[in-house]
Parts: structure tokens; sequence; C-alpha cells
């Protein structure tokens, strides 16, 4: 079986290693960065851990100020700000009222370019974050500890969800949008959520897509896995009018934008809340079919978050700043909501896809907001750039810095970016970081190193790295090997644990690598990433992608077993494996290999719903490039089987030696399939 302790074999990566030039910051951008101080790196070594991290602390508003910084002594459940209290939601609003009331918060831009944008200032937030709280607790019963599931497309009333939440000192668990109602089923079970907050509906490549009905399948599955949903909260995507022909279930469902009017400024008082309590759940793919819920505190995400955004994003009040990420992921929880907003910053919340109703969109929203920091993943910038109606040059936009983020980034494609859509004067920072990290690990801090195309450069300040090959010996700088990339030393945006799952969280993250696991000591316990890595000489980390059975379609998690669990609920199939086919769009896209049942016939119907299973099962987003059927899959002699064959010859590549499986002869009836 897949293990997650199993790390990468080194000899598994095989990489041509081409060093790439760099380029440098101009000096406009120098002068007004947030973070210029060259004796960053110096002042944040590892021999001065954890007291460097005071200083992030000190970004956010305390009700009660820490006692101590860090607190190591059980391994690794690190705790942060120990004896601090305070609220997120008083963070990322209140304190910004006294002097920025009338500044905007949002800007929410429908995907309809006839529809009109909104303006969601400071004020608007609090009164709404306010006003939702109020309802969430006296007409939901939702207290302090509660989990709160959301399921919610891109639109404002989604982080007033979360924020309102945060108010309460409940824990939102945010779910994809696209994903389906099983998937939000799974999550509202493993969290037991008793609430739902959703939406009717909401606008997609042109299209209404009704959300609510994913709503019913979830909370029906919760209800056959035992666990009752109380009350689904809908709003309203056209305020006062129901747009979903899906009928309400009287005494469960209820109309947010309806309940509102009882409380018409409503205020309610922030909960105090101990750094060390929750803040969120995010779910995410791990080598089992389970998703993980991956739970974050609320003093040190916040903090590390808030750092970040000011010394990596360089954003600073007057900015106008826009990531095209979806808040249901982890880029959109740190990097459109909390980090932004701790910061006061002004940010974007589109709705759609990118290139609707045509692929200069972006760049016409960026002139009509006034953009300047713009923050997205390779895959869309694959597409803008393969798109053939590009143009940004008719476009009057400025940015002075540009992230990417999600995925490794090719070189070519980088360069593109730079040239194209940043006009050779936009910094770029390569950010990497995962779900389990709260915030950046490795990055290039934009006006004091240079960017190297590919690389996303060293850990960020307060982050040392650190690259290990299988037996847990450090791989030297500059040598050309691949290994697994680890953290050297905890931080304060790091996973408190799994949610229900202690074991797992130290196994996953700390089993391979630990030296002793009866150690107190925080050396002993470097964080394992699951990435593929390599160092070079000047210190800059390139990422190779993930080591365990995860595939990232256009910078989305799926587990292979996700996928595989979904196809094997149909009768006909047998066994299935997944694996990542090199795409030139997305970066990797799922491809599926089935073995049937026997005397199942093999048929386009059958192909068809196979497909089918894995889209409503887990959301287009999974939908596999190619159903191959195949007469047996490759396997280990203890049964495993091998993705890593299959994945090679779906990506044409060198197969390797088989004669070890058990059934090498497969081998080249597939590879006759796929080539024929
Ligand atoms: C933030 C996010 C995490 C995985 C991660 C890695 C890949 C993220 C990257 C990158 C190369 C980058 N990844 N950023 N690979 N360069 N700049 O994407 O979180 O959804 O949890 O995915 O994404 O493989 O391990 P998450």
């Amino acid at each position: 079986m897949a293990d997650e302790q199993t790390g990468v074999s080194e000899t598994e990566i095989a990489v041509h290693w081409h060093e790439e030039e760099y380029y440098s910051p101009p000096e406009s951008f120098i002068q007004q960065a947030n973070l210029k101080d060259p004796e960053i790196r110096e002042k944040f070594r590892i021999e001065n851990f954890p007291d460097y991290f005071a200083e992030y602390g000190e970004l956010l508003q305390w009700d009660r100020k820490w006692d101590q910084v860090f607190d190591g002594s059980n391994p690794p459940f690190w705790r942060w700000f120990v004896g601090g209290r305070l609220n997120a939601s008083v963070n990322c609003i209140d304190r910004h009222l006294a002097s920025n009331r009338n500044k905007a918060a949002f800007y929410f831009v429908p995907e309809n370019p006839d529809e009109m944008r909104q303006v969601i200032t400071y004020q608007d937030l609090y009164v709404r974050v306010n006003e939702f709280a109020a309802l969430l607790r006296d007409f939901a019963g939702v207290k302090k500890g509660d989990r709160v599931t959301i399921h919610m497309p891109m639109v404002a009333e989604l982080p007033i969800a979360m924020l309102a939440c945060a108010r309460l000192g409940a824990i939102h668990s945010v779910v994809f949008g696209g994903f389906s109602g099983q998937a939000c089923a799974d999550r509202i079970i493993d969290s037991e959520s008793h609430i739902l907050i959703t939406m009717d509906g909401y606008y997609r490549s042109g299209k209404w897509l009704n959300h609510k009905e994913k709503a019913d399948v979830a909370v029906e599955r919760a209800e056959q896995a035992g666990q009752h949903v109380d009350k689904v909260l809908i709003f309203e995507r056209h305020p006062g009018r129901y747009s979903s022909d899906t009928p309400l279930t009287e005494g469960r469902d209820f109309i947010v934008n309806e309940l509102l009017s009882q409380f018409r400024g409503a205020r309610v008082e922030p909960e105090s809340m101990k750094a060390e309590d929750p803040l969120f759940l995010m779910y995410t793919s791990g080598s089992t079919g389970k998703p993980k819920g991956v739970q974050h505190s609320t003093g040190g995400y916040l903090s590390y978050v808030t750092a970040t955004s000011k010394n990596i994003l360089d954003i600073h009040p007057e900015d106008v700043y826009w990531c095209m990420a979806d808040i249901g992921w982890i880029t959109g929880h740190s990097y459109i909501v909390y980090g932004p907003l701790s910061l006061g910053a002004s940010s974007i919340i589109y709705e759609g896809v990118p290139s609707y109703p045509h692929a200069n969109r972006p760049f016409e929203i960026a002139e009509e907001l006034g953009v300047n920091i713009f923050h997205t993943s390779p895959t869309a910038i694959r597409g803008l750039r393969m798109a053939k109606d590009i143009n940004p040059q008719k476009y009057n936009y400025h940015f002075k810095l540009m992230v990417t983020v999600g995925e490794p980034i090719e070189p070519d494609v980088w360069r593109w970016y730079y040239h194209v859509i940043g006009r050779d004067e936009a910094v770029i920072v390569d950010t990497w970081w995962q779900t389990e990290t709260g915030g950046f690990l490795c990055s290039t801090v934009p006006a004091l190193d240079k960017m190297k195309p590919g690389s996303a450069g060293p850990g960020v300040p307060g982050i040392h790295p650190v690259i290990f090959d299988d037996e847990g010996h450090e791989i030297q700088a500059g040598s050309g090997r691949g290994g697994n990339i680890c953290i050297r030393n905890p931080w304060p945006g790091t996973l408190q644990t799994i949610w229900k799952d202690p074991e797992r969280f130290v196994r996953t993250y700390y089993g391979k690598y630990c030296k002793n696991p009866d150690s107190k000591d925080w050396r002993d316990w470097p964080y394992m990433a699951g990435d593929g890595a390599m160092l070079a000489s000047d210190g800059y980390f390139r990422i190779l992608g993930r080591i365990d059975d995860v595939i990232n379609v256009a910078g989305h998690r799926l587990g292979t077993k996700e996928l595989e669990s979904a196809v094997l609920r149909l009768d006909e199939v047998a066994e299935a494996a997944v694996i990542a086919a090199q795409d030139d769009l997305k970066g990797t896209v799922p491809e599926l290999y089935v073995s049937l049942q026997p005397n199942v016939v093999p048929s386009d119907e059958l192909s068809q719903r196979i497909v089918n299973a894995i889209v409503s099962e887990i959301g287009p987003i999974a939908r596999p490039r190619k159903v191959w059927i195949v007469p047996d899959l490759p396997k280990t002699r203890s049964g495993k089987i091998m993705r890593r064959i299959l994945a090679s010859i779906s990506n044409n590549k060198e197969i390797g030696d088989v004669t070890t499986l058990a059934n090498p002869e497969v081998v080249d009836t597939i590879h006759q399939l796929v080539r024929s």
C-alpha cells in the first residue's frame, strides 16, 4: 500500500538540470518595498529561532499579549504565542475602522460584465459580518468551537461567512464551490458540522449553475452517515430572488437574505480566542482515500499570513490586489481573506473564469480597478499564453508585483509572464507552500533577492529548508541531486494537527525524518512537505512536484486514491489506477487505467460512466483526460499497483526494468494499447 511515510527514492528523480539566468527587481520597486532590510536573513537565522517570530506576533492586535512566543515541549504539537488572546475578525476588520472605515476591503466583480461590481468598504464588511454573526448565533445556535461547513462560490458573502464564524469563535470548514455534494458531505461528516452555509447558484463561463442542489445531496448523504445537519443557510446570488429550481426543505433550509432583516444593525461582541484555538479546517488530499482536515490556529496562522503578505506580496494600504485563486483553497484563505484584510488592503473577488467573456478580461479588470499586485497560477498563465486573441498591451495597467503559486512553473512560461503580462517591470515571486503550512515557505524576498525562472528561491525569512535523501542524509547544495524537501524548524503558520487524527499528522509529516521520537528538541523534528526538490549552489530551491500519490491538476491537489475509489464504486470495475499525465495547459491531468470484472465488455458507454463517476463524486476538476481499459494493472509481488510504470507509458517515458513485477507481460499489452 502507498504509505504516507514513503518518500522519494532519489534515483527516481531524473531531472535535467539547467541553470537559468537571474532577473533583478527595478530600483523603483526596491525604494517602496515593505521589506528592504538586507540584514533580514541574518536576523532570522536559525540560531535566533524562535524569538525572531515575535516580530510577526507584533503585527496583530491582541486582547492579551502572549507570555511565550513558542512552546515546543510536546513535539510536533508546537504552540505559538502561548497565553495570548485575540479575535481574527477584529484583526481583519475592526482595527481598520478608525482610519480606513471608507476604504474598499473587497471589490466583488461578477462574471457578467454587464452586472454592476460591488465595493465593500471596511465599514460595510463590519456591518455585514456582525449581522451574519448574530444570525449564526441567535438563529442557527452556533457557538464557540462549533464547526460550520461553508460551500460557496466566489462571492463577497463567502469571506463574510468565514469572518462571522471567526467572530463567534466557530471553526469554519470551507469546501471549494466546484466540489460535488458528496465531497461536501464527506467534509460535513468528518468535521461533524450541524450547519451548512451555501448559495442558490452562481455564474461560470456565462452559465447559471444551480448550487443549492449540491446542498441537498450533501445533507442527505451526511444524514445517511449519521451526521445530522440542522440548518442549511442559503445566500441568494440575486438578493431578494431565490434563483434555484431546487425546492427548499421546510424547517431545514433558510434564505439568509430574508432572515437578515431581523438582525439589521446587530453587533456581536467578538470572542476572545486563545492564540492556539483553531480558526479553521481545510480539507486536503493525502495518499489515502480520505481527505484530511488540516487544522490551523488563530494567533500563529494569522500572524504568519499577515507577515508574509506584507513582506513577500509587498501589500501596502494603497495597493489594489487581485489574487485569482478560489477562496475555497488555502491560497484564497491566506492570501485573499486573512493576510490582505489583516493589513487593511483592498482586494478583488472575481466570480467567474478569467477568460469570460474574452481572453483579455483579466487586463480589463486590472485597468478598471487599478490592480497593481497580481496573483495567479502557472495553469492560468499557460491558459493566457495559449489564448489566441490575448492583447495585454491594449490595456492601461501597471503591475508592481506578480505572484505564481500552486505548481512548478516552466522557465519559458515564467519568462512570458515577466515580459508580456509584467511588461519587464513587475517583480515576480514564485511562492512554494502548502495547505498545511498556512503561508509561504520558499520565495525570493522581492526587493532583496534576484529572481530565477523556475526556482521558487530560498526559504522565506525564518524558514530553513533542507533536502534529505531516503536515508535522512542531507543533500548538499549544487550537487544536482533531488530529494525530499523538509523544513528544519517550526513556524507560526504550520498546521496544528489533522482533525481527529493526530497520529496521521505525526506519521505523515514527521514519521520519516524524525531523528528520535522521544526527543523534546524541535531540531530533531524536521517537517516533511512531500515534495521532491533540488537545491542549487546559490541556495535556490527548485520544486519538482509531489512524491506521494497526489496529483496536482491546475494547482489543485487530488489524491489518486480519491479518484480511484470513486471509480471502484461501479460494479463493472475491478481495479483502477490514476496517474498524472503531462499536459501543456494544466501541468498534469489525471489519466485513468482500469481493469474490468470478468465477463464485462468494454464500451464507450462504460468509459463515459467511469468519467461521470469521478465528476459527480469529486467535481469537474478531477475529470480524467483518458480512460484506458486494460486487461490487468502492473503490480509488484506484494500486490502494489505500479502507477509509476503507467505514468511512464502515458508520458512516453522510458519504462525501465519490469522483471520484478508479478505480471510483467501486461506492461507490453498496455504499452501497445496506448501507442496504437
Ligand atoms: C499553496 C498550495 C501544495 C502543493 C505543494 C507543491 C505544489 C505549490 C508551488 C508548488 C512548485 C510552487 N506547489 N506551490 N510547486 N512551485 N510555487 O498550492 O497548496 O493546494 O496544498 O498544494 O502544490 O507540490 O506540495 P496546496
